[in-house]
């Protein structure tokens, strides 16, 4: 399909920025597994030295499948570079993650690194963030006061009355790799991601929110037609 074009050229760009004896962050998600695939590949051709943290179980499976090295984060320290999807990517590199609900430990991840580069498609870049639903992950215990702290912190921005859906997966509630809960908030329209970030950070019971503010450094928006367009 083209969108797989899109996010494998994306992904083959993002492989040209690692270098040898980095210490890599990898992302979750569908493109970022095509990062890891073609990253491996050349791991193999030029039998590069390289020491990898993943955001979640289901990346580091994947890559140790591929013979890459993955180590604890806290074993490697500070990161040179993670390379990590998104859900939308703004003007200001602001993103929105989560939607493999992953966001938490990508969040460590992308912040314990020096350098955080997005690789996405086209569709994901927006103009204002919120079309795609934001994901909120909250712990299991006392998780519908939470819910209504969300709430009234939305009424508060002016923002009441937009849905929040606890994300379920064949009925039953979706787990984090940390066992919490995911809320998705549809919001159509974030007017103001900073002021939101503050103020679900702010809830007891939030772990995370998805908005991925001052992270990003650059995005690399892959084409059906093998080119990218880097943002920057
Ligand atoms: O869950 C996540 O944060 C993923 O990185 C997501 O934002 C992008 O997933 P995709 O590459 O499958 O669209």
């Amino acid at each position: 399909a083209t969108i797989d074009l899109s996010k494998d050229a994306a992904a083959r760009a993002a492989v040209a920025l690692v270098e040898n004896g980095m210490k890599l962050g990898l992302g979750t998600g569908s493109t970022a597994k095509i990062f890891v695939d073609r990253l491996a590949e050349r791991v193999h051709d030029e039998g590069m030295d390289l020491r990898c943290a993943s955001t979640s179980k289901a990346t580091a499976d994947q890559a140790r499948k591929l013979g890459l090295v993955v180590e604890e984060l806290d074993d490697l320290g500070w990161l040179d570079l993670t390379i990590d999807g998104a859900d939308e990517v703004d003007p200001d590199l602001n993103l929105i993650k989560g939607g493999g609900a992953a966001h938490l430990r990508e969040k460590i991840v992308a912040t314990a690194s020096d350098r955080m580069v997005v690789v996405a498609d086209q569709g994901k870049v927006v103009e204002c963030l919120g079309k795609f639903k934001l994901p909120v992950e909250v712990i299991p215990f006392g998780w519908k006061s939470t819910r209504t702290h969300i709430e009234r912190a939305l009424a508060e921005l002016e923002m009441e009355g937009r849905p929040i859906i606890l994300r379920e997966r064949d009925g039953n509630p979706v787990l984090t790799d940390e066992s919490n809960l995911i809320l998705d908030l549809a919001l159509e329209e974030i007017r103001d991601p900073h002021g939101l970030a503050r103020q679900l950070s702010s809830i007891a019971g939030v772990v995370e929110h998805g908005l991925f503010l001052n992270i990003c450094s650059l995005a690399i928006i892959g084409r059906p037609d093998g080119s990218v367009v880097e943002l920057l």
